[in-house]
């Protein structure tokens, strides 16, 4: 692969991050990398990706890097491992899968997975072993359901007016996202149309944010509160003209219900939920209500409480009220997930799905592989997993029984990993596994419109080997017969594309992305929303947003009939005064550059901010070592004394390292892994603690 001279490679960001940057990656004439920059003619990337992919050669050629396949030799956890060949390794799992099978049966095999790269052939081939054996099926719950959820509640349809737009907007609306951190490409946009159009840009938070601090008007609420301030903008929209009845007489389902609903959920009601003033609220509903050119950019962050489905879908709604969906760099959007209408049967096997398979519930980890019959879904035990593009030992929620299931001696566990994260650490064996680049995959855009192709641009380190080659070795191990596992990764993307209706991989690889935006009337649904009826659904139906055979999760039917605040957060109470939220970190994505030096460098230590009344109630001064805790749990951070956000909520940015905690205990020890209604997710901004010095 290697050529003698520097050039330019095209590229895109693998990671679970909505922008999904088209890059431009230098590559050096000894065949390593440089620095990587966004790619310019890419519309939304617009030449600008975040710092810690820019300097990914850090991560790329990192000493830590796994490069050969490690048994382990002492006890789980223990960090002692020998290196072995890749047959010995290989021929392991297949022999503990075949074993786990007979004695257990097929679903006692977990293969398991996430989004550590977002390329559809490396992240979603585990799926066609999968099906092929039927093992184990995977309930994806730990990320988007409570949003999407939400989102199409009301819409019927998961897109929305082009990301683009926000350019053309005169008030962007940056709802309990991050963006500054989690998807800097919004801003581009939203500062462009600052500059060009004197636009206002609204975020609403529950902390000081950078994006609040860039922001016009920051609104920091309390958490899980967000569906109270929609109510009450709604309340004012009403109340004082802004409402597009003739839009909603054609439009939505049930306006008038809407309205006399909102009545009683005036800003006074909402001020006292959210902690905001009357005066904050009022002037919030004012600027949306009299900017025809309102675009909501609503995030994942505020969907991620017991109620964050109902507060997508309220928040959605204020969009409806206004009628601002039809104009130009207007309307509310939140991922364009449908527009790629993607065939993926020869990637995951789908021609071989057996819905008679056991399904667990990703985020009910903690509860299955320590055995809980429910969790288990009346099958067998857990006793057998392969984990790729995962780390559930710092990720999931529960991480007390997280840890004890990774600890049982009877569960065989193989991690194919980049690094020795805390979940390969638990391993009974561990491979080492490919970067992006050292891979070709394919990606589409959450937050934007592309399809974009990541070729293969260096080589691998060692012996890493990338998760297909390891999904197809298993497969010829195990009998397991697909075509799949036969074509290369390119054979894949191109069959993809062919499939799909979006041409060919050489087409694709010429043009480095595709603009897959639908027309303005598509997007915008000027012909009717996603439902049968075409209307805007103010009261859905929870139970079927998915129609009826969807396995729902959580407490669904008592959820609001109409947008509500739904009282079900974890309120603080006299033993956990405060409310914990754990937001990404600005040089982390989830676990991945928790282990590269400028992030670690710049992120410092783990951190909890603290309102300056409550740390000077209890004593604590900055850089204290504290504590905080709950049922499930104690956490050690270091303090930091922060007054950009309300006295009784605290803030924990990162999912660190376990070992990067004073005591080796991770913060979602904190975290509960009860379900969010009505599909399913975590509740990861949404525990109670109490708070002490250490
Ligand atoms: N740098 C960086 N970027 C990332 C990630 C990362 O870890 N680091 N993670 C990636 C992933 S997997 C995802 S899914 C996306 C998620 O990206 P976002 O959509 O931005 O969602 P979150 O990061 O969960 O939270 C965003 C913001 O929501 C706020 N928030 C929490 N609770 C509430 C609430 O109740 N109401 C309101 N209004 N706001 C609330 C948080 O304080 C945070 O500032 O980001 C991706 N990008
Ligand atoms: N407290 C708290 N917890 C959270 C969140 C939060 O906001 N707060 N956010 C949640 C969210 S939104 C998400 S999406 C999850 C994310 O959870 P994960 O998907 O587990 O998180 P990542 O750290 O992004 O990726 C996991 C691993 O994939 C590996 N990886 C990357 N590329 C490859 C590859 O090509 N092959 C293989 N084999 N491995 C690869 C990386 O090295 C990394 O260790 O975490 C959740 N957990
Ligand atoms: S992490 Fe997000 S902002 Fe950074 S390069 Fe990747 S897609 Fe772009
Ligand atoms: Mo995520």
């Amino acid at each position: 692969m290697n050529v003698a001279v520097p050039r330019i490679g095209k590229s895109a960001c693998p990671h679970d991050c909505p922008s999904t940057c088209a890059l431009d990656v230098e590559i050096k004439a000894d065949g390593s990398i440089g620095r990587l920059h966004g790619t310019a003619d890419n519309r939304y990337t617009a030449g600008v990706i975040c710092a810690k992919v820019a300097r990914y050669a850090e991560r790329v050629s990192h000493k830590d890097r796994l490069t050969k396949p490690l048994l382990r030799t002492g006890p789980k956890g223990s960090g002692q491992f020998r290196e072995i060949s890749w047959t010995e390794a290989l021929d392991r799992i297949a022999g503990a899968f075949t074993e786990a099978t007979a004695a257990y049966g097929s679903e006692s095999v977990y293969p398991c997975f996430y989004a550590g790269t977002m390329g559809q052939v490396q992240r979603d081939g585990i799926n066609r072993l999968r099906h092929e054996m039927k093992y184990s099926r995977e309930f994806g719950t730990i990320c988007v359901n409570p949003a999407w959820t939400g989102w199409l509640a009301g819409t019927g349809k998961l897109s929305g007016p082009d990301p683009r737009e926000i350019a053309l907007s005169d008030c962007v609306v940056i709802w309990g996202t991050n963006a500054v951190v989690t998807q800097v490409n919004v801003m581009t946009h939203a500062i462009k149309a600052r500059k060009t159009r004197g636009a206002k840009i609204v975020a609403v938070d529950v902390y000081q944010t950078e994006t609040v601090r860039q922001a016009d008007l920051g609104l920091v609420i309390r958490p899980g509160t967000d569906a109270a301030l929609a109510c009450a903008v709604m309340h004012v929209a009403f109340r004082d003209g802004y409402a597009d009845r003739a839009f909603m007489a054609r439009f939505a389902d049930a306006p008038e219900e809407l309205e006399a609903h909102v009545k009683s959920r005036d800003p006074a009601w909402a001020a006292a939920i959210t902690g905001l003033s009357v005066d904050q609220i009022e002037a919030f509903a004012r600027l949306v209500g009299a900017t025809p050119r309102t675009y909501f950019r609503l995030g994942y962050g505020f969907t991620r409480s017991r109620n964050g489905a109902a507060s997508m879908h309220a928040a959605t709604s204020i969009a409806t009220v206004l009628g601002l969906w039809q104009r130009e760099g207007a309307g509310a959007f939140h991922n364009n997930g449908a527009i790629y209408h993607f065939n993926k049967t020869m990637i995951e096997g789908l021609d071989m799905v057996d819905p008679g398979t056991r399904e667990l519930v990703q985020t009910d980890m903690a509860a299955f592989l320590t055995g809980d019959p429910a969790a288990l879904a009346g099958g067998p035990p857990v006793k057998a997993m392969l984990i790729q593009n995962t780390n559930p030992v710092a990720v999931q929620p529960d991480q007390t029984r997280i840890r004890q299931g990774f600890a049982r001696e009877d569960l065989f566990v193989a991690v194919h990993e980049q690094f020795m994260t805390d979940t390969a650490r638990m391993a009974d064996l561990v491979l080492p596994a490919t970067m992006f680049l050292e891979h070709d995959d394919i990606y589409k855009g959450g937050g934007q419109q592309s399809i974009l192709f990541g070729p293969k641009l260096v080589e691998a380190p060692g012996e890493a080997r990338e998760n297909h080659w390891v999904i197809s070795e298993l497969a010829r191990r195990l009998g397991a017969r697909h075509p799949g596992f036969d074509m290369t990764p390119r054979e894949h993307i191109d069959w993809l594309l062919r499939n799909s209706g979006w041409g060919t991989l050489a087409e694709l690889e010429e043009k480095h992305f595709l603009d897959c935006q639908p027309d303005f009337d598509e997007a915008h649904f000027v012909n009717g929303f996603g439902w049968p009826d075409g209307k805007f659904r103010f009261k859905p139906d929870w139970g079927s947003v998915y129609g009826d055979g969807q396995k729902r999760l959580g407490p669904w039917d008592a959820m609001p009939r109409l947008p509500d605040f739904w009282p079900v957060i974890e309120e603080a109470d006299e033993a956990h005064p405060f409310r914990l939220v754990t937001p990404p970190a600005r040089n982390f994505l989830n676990t991945t550059f928790v282990e590269t030096p400028t992030s670690l460098q710049k992120e410092s230590r783990p951190t909890l901010k603290v309102h300056p009344d409550a740390a000077g109630r209890l004593g604590i001064a900055t850089g204290d070592l504290v504590e905080i805790g709950n049922m499930r749990g104690t956490v050690r951070l270091t303090a930091q004394i922060f007054d950009g956000v309300q006295p009784g909520v605290v803030i924990a940015e990162g999912i660190w390292s376990l070992a990067a905690h004073e005591g080796g205990v991770g913060i979602n020890t904190l975290v509960g892994a009860d379900q969010v209604a009505p599909y399913g997710g975590a509740a990861f901004h949404d525990s109670k603690v109490w708070l002490r010095k250490a």
